[in-house]
């Protein structure tokens, strides 16, 4: 038995399981083989390095040695375990030798040789992390292996759960020592077994598969499935690369079901038109949007008394995502400012759908919260020269900058209480333009409180934010143009959006008592920033069962920045066409502000 593994390891050249296309059956092919790869990857931050190739019979073998062992201790080990076999094998014949009671000879072990990229072989007192180097070659027996050390590596590839028909699958995906742009892709689709002819009974149940052919014109990163592919699963085959177009072993995700019919139009269809290009220089295409968190979206509160107009499966974080994914794509922003990220999908499906389209993201969490700000800008138009993100509370209460804040709000501890509870955040991003490095702006993106009796509350927040980007954008860069983005949770109305556009708000002002307490607050703030609502008053940018009102903005900086195009928000009867929002055609109950602005 042993013998016979032993033969065929020698016999054949294998190829590591790894490259096998989908389909062939690898090694059997009558071709020569180049040769075989042994895949060492060592890195000064561990102790051990790692040592992985597969042996002849198509069996992998991974090996953790300690970088300071001698390379003859490692060698004897890969002589033994190859001349084991494939482990269950070798337990299996232990167990037959053990009942016949007859031991047969022991197999001669392979000989095992590290030869350096000049030929000579490698003397067994190096240590392996001198010894493993890029070149040099490993003979087991027969089998030569080439060494390659730290090539490119995929440390995950994972497809989303669930696919829908005209929308983008963007794999989840991460590297080491290359990088997901320089990687290669190749998409399958499912090939479903031909009904038996002569109209037998089916043969083959729904996900019979008999195997997977290419999908056309499948070679990019994202693959967006169409109605053919309804019923199908999809396959994506990634081989990792780097700049210098060195490739590393490739690997494949399945999806776990098949790709499902999506919506019909969406309210963003009409949105795309305007967008479908990334802008020209001189322009940043800046986007404010309410994701509406997975967290609020799912709880009892919101299926039953927010939301109940909308379809329980629309709610979903999957579904949502396929929208949210080709929604923000077609946008092609420079800037885009999102609210109510999870923490989840920040990380494993807006982050990495986004980088695929050519977006840097940057994400604050609010305190113990499992959500809140995302922040992203395209990288080939900007480069992030620093983050000065908060929290609200904190900063009123900790920083030099709020004193006279702090001072004025002395007299009314209980106001103090209750902003000092929210835990919303300001996220701070200075980015530099990278065709005019001269050129910087300061992007500010909140998501205020949103009781709508907080009023006086949303006022504190606003010129703590306000101070903080004030001192951004005077003192650490100066001159710099401000992009202050989110959801403020105040209609045009309120004292929150009069204070940011008018710089000054009176101490008589409504809002100070707009929770009813017994004393209300008798302050009047001011600040210096000329700010505008890029995108104007619109009737709304939230539309639920209950409530409408404009309460998200994009001010910007009327000193410095031009408002070139606002895109139009999707039409009345898109946005009632399901009573409200959330719904099957549209993944939150906000509504995406869109405006191209100038420099001026
Ligand atoms: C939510 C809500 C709050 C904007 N808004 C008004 N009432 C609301 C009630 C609920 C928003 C409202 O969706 N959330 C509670 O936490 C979250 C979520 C966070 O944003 C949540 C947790 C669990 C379940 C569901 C959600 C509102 C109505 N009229 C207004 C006028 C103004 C501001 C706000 C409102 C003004 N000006």
């Amino acid at each position: 038995m042993r013998r016979l593994l032993w033969g065929a390891l020698r016999a054949l050249p294998g190829l590591p399981t790894g490259r096998q296309r989908p389909g062939s059956a690898g090694g059997l092919s009558g071709a020569p083989a180049a040769m075989e790869r042994a895949v060492v990857r060592c890195i000064p931050a561990e102790p051990k390095l790692s040592v992985s190739f597969v042996l002849g019979d198509g069996s992998a073998r991974h090996m953790q040695r300690d970088q300071a062992e001698p390379l003859g201790r490692a060698l004897a080990r890969i002589a033994n375990n190859a001349g084991k076999g494939p482990a269950k094998a070798a337990k299996k014949s232990k167990k037959a030798r053990a009942e016949s009671g007859a031991a047969p000879p022991p197999p001669p072990l392979p000989a095992v040789c590290l030869f350096a990229q000049d030929g000579q072989a490698v003397a067994e007192d190096v240590p392996n992390a001198e010894a493993w180097q890029d070149g040099a070659v490993l003979q087991i027996g027969e089998a030569r292996y080439r060494v390659e050390r730290n090539p490119p590596a995929l440390t995950e590839l994972q497809l989303p759960r669930s696919l829908l028909a005209g929308f983008p699958v963007c794999p989840k995906l991460s590297t080491e020592f290359g990088s997901p742009a320089d990687c290669l892709f190749r998409w399958y689709q499912e090939q479903k077994a031909e009904p038996a002819g002569g109209g037998g009974a089916a043969a083959a149940g729904p996900s019979a598969a008999s195997g997977w052919v290419e999908a056309p014109g499948g070679t990019e990163r994202v693959f967006t499935p169409s109605n053919a592919h309804i019923g199908l699963r999809l396959k994506l085959v990634c081989t990792p690369g780097n700049r210098l177009r060195r490739y590393g072993l490739e690997r494949e995700a399945e999806s776990g079901g098949p790709v499902e019919a999506g919506p019909g139009a969406c309210t963003f269809d009409a949105r795309h038109l305007y967008t479908k290009k990334v802008t020209g220089p001189g322009l940043i295409r800046t986007v404010t949007y309410n994701i509406l968190a997975d967290i609020y979206a799912q709880t009892e509160l919101s299926r039953t008394v927010l939301y109940p107009y909308c379809a329980p499966y629309s709610l979903e974080l999957d579904y949502r995502q396929n929208l949210l994914k080709k929604e923000l794509a077609g946008y092609s922003a420079d800037i885009l400012c999102l609210q109510e990220v999870d923490r989840s999908v920040f990380k494993d499906s807006l982050g990495p759908a986004l980088d695929a389209f050519g977006l840097e993201g940057l994400m604050k969490l609010k305190e113990k919260q499992h959500e809140g700000l995302a922040t992203f800008y395209r990288r080939d138009k900007f480069g992030l020269l620093s983050q000065h993100d908060i929290a609200l509370n904190q900063a009123l209460l900790e920083d030099p900058l709020h004193k006279e804040l702090r001072d004025q709000l002395a007299p009314y501890p209980q106001l103090q209480e209750k902003v000092q509870q929210r835990s919303s955040v300001l996220q701070v991003s200075v980015l530099q333009s990278t065709s005019d490095p001269s050129r910087k702006i300061c992007v500010a993106n909140t998501h205020l409180y949103w009781h709508p009796k907080g009023g006086n509350i949303r006022l504190i927040q606003a010129a703590v934010a306000l101070s903080h980007i004030k001192h951004i954008t005077h003192d650490v860069y100066p001159a710099t143009p401000i992009i202050f983005c989110g959801d403020f949770n105040s209609t045009p109305s309120t004292g929150m959006y009069s204070f940011v556009s008018n710089g000054s708000i009176a101490e008589d002002h409504e809002d100070w008592g707009s929770d009813g307490e017994e004393k209300p607050c008798r302050i009047s703030l001011t600040h210096p920033l000329r700010l505008k609502s890029a995108c104007g008053e619109p009737a709304y940018t939230n539309y639920v069962g209950g409530f409408h009102g404009c309460l998200d903005y994009i001010f910007t900086d009327a000193n410095a920045l031009e408002v070139e195009q606002v895109i139009p928000l999707p039409s009345h009867e898109e946005v009632t066409t399901h009573q409200a929002l959330p719904s099957v055609s549209h993944p939150s109950d906000h509504i995406a502000l869109i405006c191209d602005l100038k420099w001026k």
